[in-house]
């Protein structure tokens, strides 16, 4: 991408400055955060406990004294306004609404200027900042659904004897699908596109930076409900949580609601955030053609995550409602519909693998063109293809509920759009497979990745196949080949692809060179230890094994073993990769500025990035990649001073 930096002085209009500086956002911080948080919980806590269980009345389906999950829902909730209160996040629109609004001075400090390390553990709005707070919590949130995971394949394994109890297996698989589906949603869009887009497309920061700090502390806040619902009775239905089973789950499922109501909250927020910026704050010259396309890539799942989300926190809300004051939302006998439930989950349920794919695919491109130095193969097609996702990922949720006996007539329209739905998928595969084809890779670890990603994706989407049509899905429905069929999508594409990215963005992002020896031992021991688990999964399912089941038939013995062998492959691996984030981002050799001599614009900035991105803001004037293309912009030296050189002694 060439870019004519023109040296103007842009003034930036200030906001008329009201009072001093300072005040509570000088002293905020995640210290204040926690005691805001815990102190209002406990305050709620105690006044609710006075209040609500005396009461002693008892929901209808559930038998239980509907005290207990109003004062659980009211903690929680408690928790996390007392966290965003105490971290800070209400002052801004507190001071603005007394007529204070942020000064100037303010608003530096609250990007971070001269804090140093402690700024990333405050009401940061500087992009960057908030990049790396959702890249930290995004590896936090892998460890623990990596480590509930060794727990599932440890029980699966020991066919001889029970590990845990069925209720706590049940939580176990239910709590290690929504923080993988949770960490999944982030580990992109959060790190990358909050770090790498601004830069990208020439703006000094996102669209609303405190909206960015918000949307981070918000997910921050969600958590813990989800984490204390484990030792609460757990969640027993699985991730999806279905009705009316999980109206009649221990009080635990009230942890699992706050949290997907918070979050949804946190990613609508992000979502508008991420979509408002590449719309509004590219840089002159940067026409919607030559938007880099893991920019594009980011709206498109921000458009599916903000247009999908609600609708898994309106049915969050609603089995709230019915737990907490007796409504009828899912309660058929109360006139309500448990595939009311199903229905509005899937429609985000579906369209959310593809929030967590898309990105990641959008990484993978603008990889590959910088070590096959080759132009991307169709900047349109692959556009096409993102926008062809979008469309018909709305469109294919019922094949989620083809064995419900919903509505049987439907099967058939969905089994088509289901299918249709690996046209545009196949496009973003072949953009990719043709900006490979014939070129000379650069073999550094973000490309070889690459092609393990591309292997994932295959396997992944060949069997998306098979289970979209439903006389296949009529057996293969609810057994361990639909498990080891989304792991290879969701983890195969989303997580393998989410570390492809991230050893190529990590000079950028940390101004530290990634360890590539100890990352290629990582990331490859733990692609083999996944094709290992996973495949052996593919053999069980078309045994006939159920999935969420912990005790099974005898038949299944071996491929278990050798899938939980294969998952211990898998930890070693992300432990071994883990280790080289952390060494390199402590001691590696500071990176260069543009370590992959890549044509896109963040990496025409400085390492470390300085808090204002560009001191001048870029004009841009063709796209990011016109690898092996002359530069028409390159300043020629006239003939005879070549020539002149050539004599030159
Ligand atoms: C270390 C890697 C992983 C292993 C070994 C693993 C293993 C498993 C197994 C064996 C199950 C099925 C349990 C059962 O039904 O009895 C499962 C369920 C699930 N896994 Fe993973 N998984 C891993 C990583 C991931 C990742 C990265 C995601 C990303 C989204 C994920 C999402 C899910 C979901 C959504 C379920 C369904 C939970 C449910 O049935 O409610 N897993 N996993
Ligand atoms: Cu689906």
């Amino acid at each position: 991408m060439s870019t004519a930096t023109v040296h103007e002085h842009v003034d930036v209009p200030q906001p008329p400055q009201h009072g001093r500086p300072g005040g509570y956002l000088r002293r905020a911080s995640i210290l204040t955060g926690l005691v805001g948080g815990i102190g209002l919980a406990l305050v709620v806590y105690w006044v609710g406990s006075l209040w609500l269980v005396p009461w002693g009345t008892t929901n209808a389906v559930t038998n239980l004294q509907v005290g207990a999950d109003a004062l659980w829902a009211a903690t929680f909730a408690g928790w996390v306004i007392g966290f965003m209160a105490g971290i800070g996040a209400f002052a801004g629109p507190i001071r603005w609404a007394l007529g204070r609004d942020l000064t100037h001075a303010d608003a530096e400090y609250l990007a971070g200027r001269d804090q140093g390390k402690w700024r990333y553990w405050r009401y940061t709005t500087d992009h960057k900042v908030v990049g790396v707070q959702y890249l930290v919590m995004t590896l936090i949130l892998f460890g623990v659904g990596g480590f509930l995971a060794m727990l599932i394949r440890t029980e699966l394994g020991v066919t001889w004897a029970e590990v845990f109890s069925p209720d706590f297996y049940n939580s176990i698989i239910g709590t290690h699908g929504i923080v993988m589906i949770i960490a999944m949603i982030i580990a992109i869009t959060g790190p990358l596109g909050n770090f790498v887009v601004p830069i990208m497309i020439g703006a000094r920061d996102m669209a609303f930076p405190r909206l960015n700090a918000l949307s981070f502390w918000l997910l921050f806040a969600a958590v813990p409900p989800l984490i204390a619902s484990l030792f609460m009775g757990g969640i027993r239905d699985g991730w999806s949580v279905y009705q009316p089973l999980s109206a009649q789950a221990p009080t635990g499922g009230v942890g699992y609601q706050i949290t997907i109501i918070t979050f949804a909250i946190s990613t609508g927020i992000a979502s508008v955030n991420l979509i408002t910026t590449t719309v509004k704050m590219r840089a002159r010259g940067m026409t919607w053609n030559r938007v880099p396309v893991f920019a594009i890539g980011i709206i498109a799942s921000s458009v599916m995550g903000l247009i999908w989300f609600p609708m898994f926190q309106y049915s969050q809300i609603m089995s709230l409602s019915d737990r907490m004051i007796s409504t009828s939302f899912f309660n058929p006998l109360g006139g309500g519909s448990v595939w009311l439930y199903e229905n509005l989950f899937w429609l985000l349920g579906h369209p959310e693998v593809y929030v967590i794919v898309v990105p990641a695919t959008a990484a993978l491109m603008e990889i590959v063109v910088v070590f096959m130095r080759k132009p991307l193969f169709s900047y349109k097609i692959a556009v096409a293809g993102f926008a062809g996702i979008v469309g018909i990922s709305s469109i294919v949720w019922v094949h989620h509920m083809y064995m419900t006996g919903w509505a049987p007539s439907t099967n058939y329209p969905f089994m088509l759009s289901t299918e249709m739905i690996s046209i545009p998928f196949g496009f973003l595969v072949l953009v990719l497979l043709g900006t490979i084809w014939r070129g000379k890779a650069w073999a550094r670890l973000p490309m070889l990745a690459v092609y393990a990603v591309i292997w994932n994706k295959v396997v992944g989407g060949i069997t998306g196949v098979y289970l979209s049509d439903t006389p296949v899905d009529q057996y293969m429905h609810g057994s361990m080949f639909v498990v080891a069929h989304f792991h290879f999508m969701l983890m195969g594409a989303g997580l393998f692809g989410a570390m492809a990215a991230i050893s190529f963005w990590f000079p950028k992002m940390t101004a530290r060179t990634f360890d590539e020896r100890i990352g290629s031992i990582g990331f490859w021991t733990a692609f083999i230890g996944f094709q290992v688990t996973f495949f052996s999964m593919f053999v069980a399912g078309l045994q006939g094994q159920p999935r969420r089941v912990l005790q099974f038939d005898g038949a299944f013995n071996v491929s278990n073993w050798i899938s939980t062998i294969g998952a211990y492959v898998i930890g070693i691996g992300m432990l071994i990769f883990l280790a080289a984030i952390i060494v390199s981002w402590r001691r590696g050799p500071a990176a260069p500025a543009n370590p992959w001599g890549s044509k896109s614009l963040e990496w025409q900035v400085e390492t470390p990035v300085p808090l204002e991105n560009f001191p001048v803001l870029p004009v841009v004037t063709s796209d990011p990649y016109d690898y092996g293309v002359p530069d028409p912009y390159e300043v020629k030296e006239p003939a005879e001073a070549e020539d002149a050189k050539v004599g030159a002694p």
